[in-house]
């Protein structure tokens, strides 16, 4: 597996040289400031490729951008409206453009207007460090009181409409706000000025898009990209839903196996793939980590490494992000299962055997508790992670690995 990391560009408080310190071998980026639906140049791309090929004091990093973490897909595209034929074309030229730099691996997700959703990006564990959390009677007292949605509480179980309900009367104004912001934060873009008015107009665009109607413009998109990819020698692939389910009434269409099922067997490409983000498809007690990767090994182009702890066993529940090896992935068989599949590739003699993961995500701790970046993205909580999982990944890949399996000999 390749071990890759996400850099912001550089804003990033992260640089290159505390990636080269924190062993990276290969970078994931995007161009965040081209505005969704618009054409990534190749100049543009060129330029991001410079800003990580040098270290601070000049010398070459030797770290070159492996992964595109996002190419986003417009709203218009999934909802097949307005300017989404001509955001087509300009996803096909950026895809040629990419291909030109030298960049195979292309990341984009199909949730409706959220990215991510969290109700706490700075949750106190008992250690004193913090990492991001889903209530989801906090996300239900935003949905029902402060969003106002009209239908939200029949989205909850009565238990959780109720104790919102009394969660919420209890919030000042300044908790109600802090929710809010949390929770609208996910969104990608200006996600920090976006008001309630934004949110409910952007909700209100998907009243007559169904799940199935949802799925059938993930299928077209696809059907339109992927075999572009294909000729062109590149690996789409899908990030899950986060969370796997349907929240502010919103479908959802990639939160399961099954979805992935569906929609790895509508396009029938191998440029047609998957991102398998443990954390985010962890968050549902239903999906077997370890056994998708296995049943779905061969269109998995990108693995994110992370592991979240669910304080319920519905599949709609709370949970927030562990340490990368606590939490309900076993993320010994996860890695097992990925080595395998390599393995797989090797000898099937495959071009893409090395797998680009990465530290998805990490805990703040030490120093990362002093600097607030991007919530979710500390330098030393990510380090920690990556650390472990590279120690997996060499203890399985080791010649001495099951040795402990064996009856001891006397
Ligand atoms: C990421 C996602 O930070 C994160 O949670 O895993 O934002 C991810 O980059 C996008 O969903 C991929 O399109
Ligand atoms: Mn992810």
């Amino acid at each position: 597996m390749r071990q890759t990391w996400r850099w912001f560009g550089p804003k990033d408080l992260v640089s290159v040289d505390d990636m080269m310190q924190a062993g990276v071998e290969g970078v994931v980026s995007a161009l965040h400031h081209v505005p969704t639906g618009a054409v990534w140049t190749r100049e543009e791309i060129a330029r991001r490729q410079s800003q990580l090929a040098q270290m601070k004091d000049g010398a070459p990093s030797g770290l070159r951008w492996e992964v595109v973490e996002s190419l986003p897909v417009s709203e218009d595209i999934k909802k097949q409206k307005g300017d989404w034929r001509a955001h087509l074309a300009n996803y096909k030229t950026s895809l040629h453009a990419l291909r030109e730099a030298g960049i195979e691996v292309i990341c984009y997700n199909f949730m409706p207007v959220l990215d991510w959703t969290r109700t706490d990006l700075a949750w106190r564990r008992p250690n004193g460090a913090t990492c991001m959390r889903f209530d989801l009677v906090d996300f239900a007292a935003f949905d029902i009181h402060i969003l106002a949605r009209p239908g939200a509480a029949e989205d909850f179980p009565p238990d959780v409409v109720e104790d919102a309900g009394r969660r919420f009367a209890r919030m000042d104004d300044e908790t109600r706000a802090t929710l809010a912001r949390n929770v609208v934060f996910g969104l990608p873009g200006a996600a920090e000025n976006f008001t309630l008015e934004d949110v409910r107009a952007h909700l209100s665009e998907y009243a007559s898009i169904s799940a199935e109607q949802l799925r059938t413009h993930l299928i077209d998109f696809l059907s339109e990209v992927a075999p572009l990819a294909q000729e062109l020698g590149l690996r789409l692939c899908c990030h899950p839903d986060d969370p796997p389910f349907s929240l502010l009434g919103l479908p959802r269409v990639m939160s399961t196996e099954a979805d992935y099922r569906t929609v790895m067997d509508a396009v029938d490409l191998s440029a047609n793939g998957i991102t398998l983000c443990s954390g985010s498809l962890g968050a549902r007690p239903d999906n077997d980590l370890p056994g998708m990767m296995e049943r779905l090994g061969e269109r998995v182009h990108f693995l994110h490494l992370r592991n979240v702890h669910r304080e319920s066993d519905t599949v709609m529940g709370s949970f927030y992000e562990a340490e990368h090896l606590g939490g309900g992935t076993d993320m010994v068989a996860l890695i097992g299962a990925a080595l395998k599949e390599e393995a797989r590739r090797r000898k099937a003699g495959r071009a893409d055997i090395s797998i680009p993961m990465r530290p998805d995500h990490g805990q703040d701790i030490l120093d990362d508790l002093n600097r607030k970046g991007q919530p979710g993205y500390p330098a030393i909580g990510r380090l920690k992670g990556l650390a472990e999982l590279r120690g997996i990944m060499a203890a399985l890949s080791h010649p001495v690995a099951g040795a402990g399996a064996e009856a001891p000999r006397s």
